[in-house]
């Protein structure tokens, strides 16, 4: 049963550090692993109060810190849907992270259940599943002390990437409904992926080996697991970076993040001209592609270039099953390339929207679309397909043998894209699949566009929460004059963009910038970082 008695005795063992201020951000809450272990026990209150609140649904809670180093760790918490937690719980999150003792803890958690009305009577579920970090382990028995002082059912799920943990929630409340996800276990994820990929693909000739960079993360064992039930005849990757047992190795010079910041290869790569790579980040919810061109130059396809893949692909097929009524759009944020929007926007004519950093504001603007794609630039998105779009889709009648394959294929798609939340698993088999379809090259795809030179800088600041902005991050209210100051440096440059606004995972400020050459970009981005600092 759920009582405070119980939950205070627990909680002594999670004291609250003294003199540090949590904040639930965009990514939950993240930091060094070892102020983390009060914010565990708290998730775990948090989580159980939600899923009774939602009359026992299930609630994810995953354990990583995604592409940070391996010393952080992190948590946040997965809503019925596989979604991420809605705005106003965030706040409770916050709220119930920064009581300071035992007193104010019961206070808070008495007042988030008379404002939700809710009972705490009613059953709760826990589904939760962690990354490889060391830390990991003691964290799982931080947030397990909470549930079961609260009394709540729960579920290992154990070691997994933040998409299948994301999977398994969803497929554990749609369970039996007419909206079914899928079986709700790791095989069940594995099957519905490789079902999918092995349609789309069918007939088709198979493409050379990828690399797969997997930031010696989490995403090493299940890419392997994924690619045995997918059946290496149908596809072959080399996988590289897996070393998930080696202390310090994880996401360390390597993995997407590595690679797209720093727009190289990760050190001692045998990566080659004519080799097809990808990297996914510590949590596997991240993928970029890579080659290298015959000239020895190093090429990147981010997030934008696999949105601008997948709307293309996409807006054939729909074409093609002759379900016009279906309308793609595309969803960005501010540090999309400039030149992926001007394709997507003249080339595909394809409507695009731009938000806020965060996946919840992409997410959200993409379910506005029949078929919303939505990538970050550094490689975390999806495609998501309206309950309307997938009526259409599931109940279309080819009026040719071409309309029969296409809207077939279009069904795969659905079931081999993760509606939840970014895959890199599921992206990827997504954009193999594209490419094997066109037999093209890494370099053919990339010929849509070429990108922007362009420069993210990171700058540490006294106090970056004076900064503010508006119009999707792209420009600042405060400090009052900044703006003006960078639009005047921004017009000395052909093409030039850039813009500034506050990390929500680190204590810095974010400078972007990019310009028609090289020289320009880094100049553009080293005095705009002048006027920040
Ligand atoms: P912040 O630190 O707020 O810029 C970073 C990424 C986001 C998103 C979050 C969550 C950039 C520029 N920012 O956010 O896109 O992925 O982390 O992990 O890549
Ligand atoms: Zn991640």
């Amino acid at each position: 049963a759920f009582t405070f008695e119980n939950i205070v005795t627990a909680s002594a063992l999670h004291p609250k550090p003294q003199n540090i201020q949590f904040t639930y951000g965009t990514a939950g809450f993240r930091m060094k692993a070892s102020l983390l272990d009060s914010i565990m026990f708290r998730v775990g209150l948090i989580a159980v109060l939600r899923s009774k609140k939602l009359d026992g649904s299930v609630i994810g809670v995953m354990i990583t810190a995604s592409h940070n180093p391996e010393e952080d760790n992190g948590v946040k918490l997965v809503d019925p849907r596989g979604e991420m937690l809605e705005q106003s719980w965030e706040v409770y999150a916050t709220s119930l992270a920064n009581a300071p003792n035992d007193d104010a803890l019961v206070e808070t958690l008495e007042r988030i259940i008379a404002q939700n009305k809710i009972d705490v009577n009613k059953p709760s579920n826990i589904l939760y599943a962690y990354d490889t970090r060391p830390s990991g382990p003691a964290l799982v028995a931080s947030l397990e002390d909470a549930i079961k002082a609260a009394g709540s059912s729960y579920t290992n799920f154990g070691l997994k990437t933040t998409p299948q943990l994301h999977y398994g929630v969803r497929c554990l409340n749609t369970q039996g409904t007419n909206d079914a996800y899928g079986e709700p276990t790791e095989i069940g994820y594995y099957n519905k992926l490789a079902t999918a990929f092995r349609q789309i693909v069918s007939d088709k000739q198979r493409l050379s080996p990828l690399y797969v960079d997997c930031a010696n993360g989490v995403g090493a064992p299940k890419l392997r697991e994924l690619i045995e039930v997918i059946g290496e005849d149908i596809i072959s990757v080399n996988i590289v970076n897996d070393k998930i047992g080696v202390e310090g190795a994880l996401n360390h010079n390597c993995g997407a993040d590595y690679v797209k910041t720093g727009q190289r290869l990760p050190p001692g790569s045998t990566v080659t001209s004519g080799d097809r790579a990808a990297s996914f980040d510590g949590d596997a919810d991240r993928l970029v592609y890579y080659y290298v061109d015959t000239d020895g130059t190093f090429r990147l396809l981010d997030g934008d270039k696999i949105a601008g893949l997948s709307a293309m692909f996409i807006m054939d097929l729909v074409q093609a099953a002759g379900v016009d009524s279906i309308k793609v759009g595309v969803v960005q944020t501010a540090y999309a390339n400039g030149n992926s929007t001007t394709y997507l926007t003249k080339v595909l004519k394809v409507p695009v929207s731009c938000v806020s950093t965060g996946v919840k504001h992409l997410h959200h603007e993409a379910e506005k679309y029949d078929v919303g794609v939505y990538f970050e630039a550094n490689g975390h998105g999806t495609v998501l397909f309206s309950a309307e779009a997938l009526q259409t889709i599931r109940t279309a009648k080819g009026r040719t043998p071409a309309q029969t394959t296409a809207i077939a294929q279009l069904r795969a798609l659905t079931d081999l894209i993760n509606q939840t939340v970014g895959d890199a698993l599921s992206d990827m088999l997504l954009v193999e699949a594209i490419l094997t379809h066109r037999q093209w090259s890494l370099k053919e795809w990339d010929q849509a566009y070429t990108d922007l030179p362009n420069r993210l800088v990171k700058v540490v600041v006294a106090n970056r929460h004076i900064f503010k902005t508006t119009n999707a991050e792209r420009q600042l209210v405060e400090p009052a004059g900044l703006q003006a100051d960078i639009d005047a440096l921004v017009a000395k440059y052909t093409s030039g963009r850039s813009f500034v606004r506050a990390s929500g995972t680190e204590d810095a400020v974010r400078v972007y910038a990019e310009a028609a050459t090289r020289a320009e970009t880094d100049e553009l981005a080293f005095r705009v970082a002048e006027l920040v600092f």
